[in-house]
């Protein structure tokens, strides 16, 4: 395969994001977009075209018909009128007649509009200065390895972190988390890792540990990992304001932290209460905030998930005065229609609001730099500091870090979740687009919480998604505080739970050799169907996945069904699986199915020509367990077929992955 012809265009003058780490000459001519004065550029669509991209932020696969922004948001409430999440991805493919792909590199808000005020015509607008580049090829993976050779190829976490993540918010101390361990071993159902939410600090202190609740960290952390399980804690972007804490004294008196105008503290609310946004985008502060990681990795933790780096903001001091000051001016009043909604807004608008980031500046080389104009690089900056930090304090070996903001070029350092999706079935279809998006512009770590975030499961939700979920390699159940309880055990149906959770561990190596050759080679896990077939059909199936080349995934997202319809580019076998050992399976032929999936089955589909290799699990209760060298296989047919197996040579760090790789032949 040879680089695509990669055209560089500026516009403007950028604020360098670190996306980039391949030298492209500039041209003064850009094909297929028009460039405006103000810079906003312009293309007509044909009527067949699809748009893919944007990472994992709201709608569908085909991008076409929505108005999107990058802007880096926290936003909770993840419906389809939304126009942002918490990751900006730059990346988009043009599938048409016309078949390129574009990465618009800036730190700052765009507005693309991709066929939402004409459906016939894209026009893609940024605040700032950017950086384009644009790319054509003959297939749509060729499009996204142009990605992967200008941005460099994504991060490959150790092999436990492709096991089972258990998380909750409201997991409070030691005994919590061992009853949580212990019905999962008890029921023989694999656990890896077990997350920590906000209620393991001290008064959600980053990098502090409550003394009451957990009275020897690392001695816990010792007890868990004897038994293979890893605790993954959140790290939370804002620092809160306490004078007695060394942590945030230390950030005053070095002054990294981001300022209002008059260089004063920005004192923002966030869970702590009075906080202030370390500066991520001076690379002093961002190595200090970075060097605090140690207070965990000392206690032996080896993964982390940072929040709440969008930034988030619940309000910010100055406006919190604002609006009590107002507020009292309602007191004694007849209020009307008008006024009451007025005064009602005056709390309800405080939260996340834009305007925040017009507020407070960063400090960069000396210069002064507004919140917006860096706002989607500000938690990706975060966790560069933190996987920086990590490989300085542990040198010989590969942590798992995952970020809820993101823009690319995080991908080389991390991994990214979804955010706080809802138990909702339209959110388990979603999540099969959001994996497709996420891996496109190289976050190949991600995933969903499984189950959904906030609101009610229910057990056929969980088992549903599930069967999608033992897919993703992130692979986490997380809930809200006060939701209805949603670990695997809480619904009855232990075992077609245990079953679909069996399937997970057994399908292990497959999963990670999958993973690591779209690492290896700028690919992808998860691909929608027209990136591997031709035909026109293909080019509509957004709620079927390939993974890797040989394998597709068709999950049930609707509740009460019994089976779904699902498309056949060209014949394959058909395993519906309840188990690793209890399936069943028939040879279909390419065309429209109804095939019927009762709850506790997962339909896996293979094509001639490929293998989907399966390791032993009786016994396992998590990947350490799971033994590579012994694996069968589940076949098409008779005849011989290869396979490229990765083995994760261990958590040590200098790992060049392809010495890993090995054929079998089943
Ligand atoms: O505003 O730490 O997305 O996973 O459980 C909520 C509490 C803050 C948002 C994260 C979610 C996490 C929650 N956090």
């Amino acid at each position: 395969m040879t680089d695509p012809n990669i055209r560089k265009f500026t516009f403007g003058k950028p604020f360098p994001t670190g996306a980039v780490i391949r030298d492209v000459p500039e041209t003064a001519h850009l094909p297929y977009l028009t460039v405006s004065e103000d810079g906003s550029l312009s293309m007509s669509l044909a009527p067949e075209t699809i748009l893919y991209g944007l990472g994992p932020t709201v709608r569908g696969l085909n991008k076409r018909g929505w108005l999107y922004e990058s802007a880096n948001r926290d936003d909770s409430q993840h419906t389809e009128e939304k126009h942002a999440l918490y990751g900006s991805h730059n990346f988009l493919i043009v599938d048409g007649p016309a078949r390129f792909a574009l990465f618009l590199d800036t730190p700052g808000w765009v507005v693309w509009d991709l066929g939402y005020t004409d459906s016939d015509r894209i026009s893609i607008t940024a605040d700032d200065g950017f950086t384009l580049y644009l790319w054509e090829a003959e297939t749509l993976p060729e499009l996204v390895r142009g990605l992967r050779v200008l941005t460099g190829a994504p991060y490959v976490p150790p092999l436990w972190a492709f096991g089972f993540n258990q998380s909750r918010w409201g997991y409070r101390d030691e005994n919590d988390l061992r009853e949580v361990i212990r019905r999962y071993r008890e029921l023989d159902m694999p656990l890896d890792m077990v997350s920590l939410d906000l209620d393991y600090m001290e008064g959600c202190r980053d990098f502090t540990v409550s003394r009451e609740r957990f009275p020897d960290f690392a001695d816990f952390n010792r007890e868990l990992a004897g038994e293979g399980i890893h605790m993954v804690p959140i790290v939370d972007a804002a620092l809160k304001a306490d004078e007695a804490w060394p942590v945030y004294r230390e950030c005053l008196e070095k002054g990294f932290f981001c300022r209002k105008e008059d260089g004063s503290p920005f004192f923002v609310g966030v869970w702590p209460g009075k906080c202030v946004l370390p500066d991520f985008a001076d690379p002093e502060a961002a190595a200090w905030f970075g060097r605090q990681y140690r207070a965990l990795t000392d206690a032996g933790v080896r993964g982390f998930w940072n929040d709440m780096n969008e930034p988030a903001i619940f309000y910010s001091e100055d406006c919190l005065r604002e609006v009590f000051e107002k507020i009292r001016t309602f007191q004694d009043r007849d209020l009307d229609l008008d006024s009451f909604f007025e005064m009602r807004n005056l709390f309800g608008s405080l939260s996340h609001r834009d305007a925040y980031l017009r507020d407070y500046f960063h400090t960069v080389g000396g210069e002064r730099i507004r919140g917006d104009k860096l706002r989607n690089i500000y938690g990706t900056r975060m966790t560069e500091a933190a996987a920086k930090a990590l490989k300085e304090q542990l040198p010989d070996e590969r942590v798992l870090l995952f970020s809820r903001s993101s823009y690319i070029g995080l991908h080389r350092s991390a991994g990214i979740w979804y955010g706080d999706n809802r138990s909702w079935w339209s959110h388990l279809k979603w999540n099969v687009a959001q994996a497709a998006a996420a891996g496109m512009s190289g976050f190949l770590y991600s995933g969903a919480d499984i189950g959904g975030f906030g609101g009610d499961a229910t057990g056929d939700l969980a088992l549903r998604w599930l069967a999608f979920g033992i897919f993703s390699p992130l692979f986490r159940n997380h809930s809200i505080r006060g939701s209805r309880p949603q670990e695997f055990w809480r619904f009855g149906r232990e075992e077609a739970f245990r079953g679909v959770l069996k399937l997970r561990y057994a399908l292990l190596p497959f999963i990670y050799s999958e993973f690591v050759k779209a690492a290896l080679s700028g690919g992808m896990y998860f691909l929608p169907l027209s990136f591997v077939f031709s035909d026109a059909r293909s080019r509509r199936v957004e709620d079927q996945l390939m993974i890797g080349e040989g394998v597709m995934t068709a999950p049930v997202c609707e509740q009460n069904a019994d089976g779904r319809f699902v498309y056949l580019p060209e014949p394959m076998r058909l395993f519906r699986m309840r188990s690793p050992k209890d399936f069943d399976t028939e040879l279909l032929p390419a065309g429209d199915h109804f095939l019927s999936c009762t709850l506790n089955e997962v339909l896996v589909f293979l094509r001639k020509g490929y293998c989907l290799p399966l390791a032993e699990t009786d016994g396992v209760r998590n990947s350490r367990d799971v033994d590579f060298s012994r694996l069968s296989a589940l076949k098409y047919d008779e005849a011989p077929v290869s396979y490229t197996l990765y083995d994760d040579g261990g958590v040590r760090s200098e790992l060049s992955l392809e010495k890993y790789g090995r054929t079998l032949v089943f």
